[in-house]
């Protein structure tokens, strides 16, 4: 496998001169849900990927056929980073993008380390896989938004029924978004920014 180290070109966007709170955030999910696209659409400094090309070696094992775009031709192996400030919070995010195979478990742990909380990408399509990442997230325990990727092939589930689907705290947020869509990525990190500071260093 050739490594790939890539950045995304658009210019720096440099940090601002007034203090600012760091938080470090996951963006998790399972194979192919979106957790690159998402931190790429909202970076405000060119992204770090480790994405490299799915070959057929991999076809039974990193399957996701049936599950979102068709088009999927790459898959992150380490991890994605970006950086976002939300001025008017006085926060700024950097996001860590996990890899979304179980066999890369060792790598995942890593970037988790010092986490504050995380989005949790989830597919009406296929809700048990998000199951464990949900878990592997309450064990450190993070706070998180549970974050539906609305791919054109997923069912429409209503809100309430995804919760008790997915069992989620009642305090836990729900939220739909499109993760191609800089601004709908945006309203999914302050929905966290704000339930962080709520309910700080909490499982919800
Ligand atoms: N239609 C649609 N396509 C999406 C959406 N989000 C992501 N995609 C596409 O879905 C594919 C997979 O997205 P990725 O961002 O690579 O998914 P990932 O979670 O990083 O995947 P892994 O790193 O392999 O776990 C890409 O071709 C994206 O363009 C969405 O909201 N709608
Ligand atoms: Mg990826």
């Amino acid at each position: 496998m050739d490594s790939t180290l890539s950045r995304t070109s658009h210019p720096p966007v440099f940090l601002p001169d007034v203090p600012h709170e760091r938080k470090k955030i996951l963006v998790a999910g399972p194979l192919g849900i979106g957790k690159t696209t998402a931190i790429r659409a909202v970076s405000e400094i060119p992204t770090l990927h480790t994405d490299e090309t799915m070959t057929t070696a991999a076809a039974g094992t990193d399957d996701v056929s049936g599950h979102g775009p068709r088009d999927k031709s790459t898959t992150t192996v380490a991890m994605d980073f970006g950086r976002l400030t939300l001025a008017q919070a006085g926060v700024i995010l950097y996001l860590f993008g996990t890899p979304g195979q179980e066999r890369f478990r060792p790598v995942w742990n890593g970037i988790a380390e010092g986490a504050l909380g995380a989005v949790v990408l989830i597919d009406t399509e296929r809700l048990d896989a998000s199951f464990e990442v949900m878990d592997r997230i309450e064990e450190r325990r993070l706070s998180y938004v549970a974050a539906v990727n609305t791919f054109p092939n997923s069912r429409v589930v209503d809100p309430g029924t995804l919760r008790s689907k997915l069992a989620l705290a009642e305090t836990t947020p729900l939220v739909f978004f499109d993760a191609r869509d800089k601004n709908s990525v945006l309203d999914v990190l302050i929905t966290l920014a704000v339930h962080l500071i709520e309910f700080p260093g909490d499982v919800r």
